[in-house]
């Protein structure tokens, strides 16, 4: 059976009236008329319909697929192509022969069913396909970032998962034991990815992350992917360039290449206008309270001032100069405010954050002040401040989320939509 030519689905669609096939799938949906039954045989490449004649088949196996042939059951069929404008695809299969492979029980995924019910079933997911239309937006979506980093001379790294110094602070680590020491799982690859400047200058990686956000939001997962890009002799303008180029050619690249895609999602969107818009933090709270919404110099954008700013914007927004009360110890002051920091937030409309980037403090007497004013020890530290020691240079970098990049794309209410197993606080299942 392995090495017998079969067919695709979508090769059929391209077939001759007449034409013998032969495909291997699972049923769809099924439908007995009488002495006719409807198959919709799916595969990986689509769905078609195959007519079965009880005058064509074997008497005795027509009445057992008829009573047995559930939705899930997979089969071998045989048959010719036959053109019906009134089927989907223009196309139907009228079948000769049919082997069952497996007898499904009966499919639990149906209509009504709670939303935590489903996501116990999330590994049958893969069937359906408006999540397969996610899912390969997904993969164009890593294929693009890639692409986008070794046209533009980037360098791939792996780092660890299990680490032992936080980056971006302590309050979401999530902590294992690492044969009797303390270990981390790790939230952000950064520290390692500027590591790796002094070798390779353009770095970049694509791996998860985790954090202990207990938060339950639309989008907020516990183990996420991440996107992350170093770069060596870099600015803070340097590298959020790089994120407008790289967002840019990632969604022109989704758009042009999975219109059927965002068709099955119902998903309309155009490339981004450019230049993306640049808003100073300072610019963003004064707009935001004149919206009504208090937020004081020296706070962090809420959720809701977030949602506010997304609805505003008519394209990609950078949110610039975030002050040090809200950023991480390793952020570079900026040079006319020090109460600033040279890092930015790309926010996309009607979603809002997708990247956090910036320039990181390269001097290493102002990197171990930093570290003691935020109340942490210089010694937990050590090999990252070993960077400063020896030829350091300036740098600048960013993260960008798969999933809230992919939301936005998509169009999806959830961010656990836009990954096959969403990891959150209240489920690591299946
Ligand atoms: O915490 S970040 O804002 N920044 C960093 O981790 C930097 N150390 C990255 C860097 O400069 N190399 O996270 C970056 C992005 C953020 O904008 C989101 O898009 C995504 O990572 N992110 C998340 N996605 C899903 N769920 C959660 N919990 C989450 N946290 C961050």
């Amino acid at each position: 059976m392995l090495n017998d030519k079969f067919y695709k689905v979508s090769e059929v669609f391209n077939l001759e009236e007449g034409k013998a096939v032969k495909l291997r799938g699972w049923i769809n949906n099924i439908r007995v008329q009488g002495g006719l039954t409807f198959i919709d045989l799916r595969d990986s490449t689509g769905i078609i319909q195959v007519t079965l004649k009880k005058s064509n088949l074997n008497e005795k196996l027509y009445e057992e697929i008829t009573n047995k042939a559930r939705r899930e059951s997979s089969l071998i069929i045989e048959g010719t192509v036959k053109n019906d404008p009134r089927a989907p695809g223009g196309k139907e299969i009228l079948c000769n022969k049919v082997e069952i492979i497996s007898y499904s029980e009966v499919y639990p995924i149906r209509k009504g069913l709670s939303i935590s019910k489903l996501l116990d079933l999330r590994h049958l997911y893969f069937r359906r396909p408006r999540f397969q239309a996610i899912l390969k937006i997904r993969n164009t979506v890593i294929d693009a970032a890639r692409e986008w980093f070794k046209q533009n001379g980037f360098f791939e790294i792996h780092c660890p998962t299990f680490i032992t110094a936080a980056v971006e602070g302590g309050a979401t680590l999530f902590e294992v034991d690492y044969f009797g020491k303390k270990a981390y799982l790790t939230q952000s690859s950064q520290f390692y990815l500027e590591a790796a400047i002094f070798g390779f200058e353009k770095v970049f990686t694509i791996q998860p992350s985790f954090r202990a956000e207990k938060s339950r939001t639309r989008k907020h997962l516990t183990e996420f992917w991440h996107i992350e890009a170093e770069m060596a002799f870099a600015s803070h303008e340097d590298i959020i360039n790089v994120e407008e180029e790289l967002v840019y050619y990632i969604v022109s690249k989704v758009i042009d290449e999975r219109k059927r895609e965002l068709e099955i999602l119902n998903r309309s969107i155009d490339k981004p206008k450019r230049p993306f818009l640049r808003i100073s933090y300072l610019d963003a709270i004064k707009l935001l309270n004149e919206k009504g919404i208090p937020i004081t110099f020296g706070e962090d954008i809420t959720t809701e001032a977030e949602k506010t700013l997304a609805k505003i914007i008519d394209r990609p927004a950078f949110i610039m100069y975030f002050p040090k009360t809200t950023r991480a110890f390793y952020h570079m002051p900026h040079p006319e405010d020090n109460r600033l920091t040279l890092s930015s937030d790309l926010y996309v409309p009607n979603e809002g954050e997708i990247t956090t980037g910036g320039q990181r403090i390269h001097d290493l007497n102002l990197l171990i002040e930093r570290i003691k004013e935020n109340n942490l020890n210089p010694s937990d530290y050590e090999w990252y401040l070993d960077l400063r020691r020896y030829g350091s240079v300036p740098h600048a970098g960013f993260g960008l989320g798969v999933e809230r990049l992919v939301k936005w794309i998509t169009g999806v209410s959830h961010i656990r939509e836009t990954i096959p197993f969403p990891r959150t606080p209240v489920r690591v299942y299946p």
